[in-house]
């Protein structure tokens, strides 16, 4: 048996967001990212994600040797708290010129900016020394599916993977698939779709994937499977695991919190891909409850990766041999009080 590996935990400035919903104001008050960032250190994960105006706000107004200084200035940072950066990824869904898609804008400007912004976001991944720039391609899909020629759009998606690939020979893209919201119905749902775009690419190697537990589920998809398949084509190269209730909006729950069973069985599937031997982070794409008071900002990370840890423990212990000779009767009866007697416990 290989030796099992430590987990490696990061998660992005985001996920300590200040409670807003379309429906209400922050519930908390507004921090810096300098607080973000001690709040990471002092929980003791290892890595940062960032959008790229995370990491340099304001990013369309400034030049390429202030978002180098800017950028450089972060990696200072990242490196005396003995951090890196995990991801960069566009924030393409802001800008009013990204209103109706970015990569599949229908007026080439748009389109144009989106590709030039995607640039200035593997520049900034570079003076970061991450070579991992992640896609979530929030608002490529339609509202109505008229308004857009989705055939044509795939050709954009290629075209503009293509353009990141060729402006940097080493950087790699990681697509995180989302079936619906902003967009009613979003081109790439899921992660068949994400690894077949890949393969159209110009360099297919360097394009790879992301899965967020919610995303999965939202597509009807158990995220456990989305995982040994990606991870059958050697792309998953990230994970954004949470948890969501149900098909609603993207809930970004503490991982585990709607569905223990569901948790277990991905944390199964990352164990048996011996997924973060080769270097992937787990990311906690977890948001803290609108209703979190200020004194209890970070729980929701804590005890996500709590949870994962002991899940990992639940997957190391499972009695492999007991559950395949009820395999082999096909008992899947007792085998399913077999899951539960072993997530339960003593
Ligand atoms: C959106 C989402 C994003 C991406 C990063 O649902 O998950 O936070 O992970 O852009
Ligand atoms: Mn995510």
């Amino acid at each position: 048996m290989p030796k099992p590996h430590a987990y490696r935990f990061c998660f992005g400035p985001w996920n300590l967001s200040e409670g807003q919903d379309p429906y209400g104001p922050p519930t908390r008050p507004a921090q810096t990212f300098d607080w973000k960032l001690n709040k990471l250190k002092e929980l003791g994960f290892d890595a940062m994600m960032f959008h790229d105006d995370d990491a340099v706000p304001d990013v369309d107004n400034k030049s390429a040797a202030q978002l180098r200084q800017e950028a450089k200035e972060l990696k200072r940072k990242l490196d005396d708290g003995g951090l890196v950066a995990e991801i960069v990824a566009p924030r393409l869904w802001f800008d009013p010129r990204t209103v109706d898609g970015a990569y599949t804008n229908t007026d080439p400007k748009c389109r144009k900016y989106a590709i030039e912004r995607s640039l200035r976001c593997i520049d900034i991944a570079n003076h970061l020394d991450c070579d991992l720039i992640v896609l979530w391609l929030a608002r490529e899909g339609s509202y109505l599916r008229e308004s857009k020629n989705a055939r044509k759009c795939m050709d954009y998606l290629v075209q503009a993977i293509d353009r990141m690939l060729a402006h940097d020979p080493k950087v790699r893209i990681a697509i995180e698939p989302k079936p619906n919201e902003p967009m009613d119905q979003a081109y790439i749902p899921t992660i068949g779709h994400a690894l077949a775009l890949a393969n159209l690419t110009r360099d297919p190697d360097r394009v790879g994937c992301l899965i967020e537990s919610a995303h999965a589920l939202l597509a009807g998809l158990d995220p456990a499977d989305e995982i040994d398949f990606a991870c059958t084509f050697g792309k998953l190269w990230s994970i954004h695991l949470n948890d969501q209730n149900g098909l609603k909006f993207d809930q970004d729950k503490p991982f585990g919190s709607a569905n223990l069973r569901v948790a277990f069985n991905q944390v199964r599937a990352l164990e048996r891909n011996r997924y973060g031997r080769k270097g992937e982070y787990v990311a906690l794409d977890v948001h803290p409850f609108r209703t979190t008071k200020v004194e209890h900002w970070t729980l929701h990370l804590e005890n996500s990766r709590r949870t994962f840890l002991r899940l990992v423990d639940k997957a190391r212990t499972f009695p492999e041999a007991e559950a395949q000779a009820l395999i082999d009767e096909r008992n899947y009866g007792a085998l399913d009080q077999l899951v539960i007697e072993h997530l339960l416990g003593q």
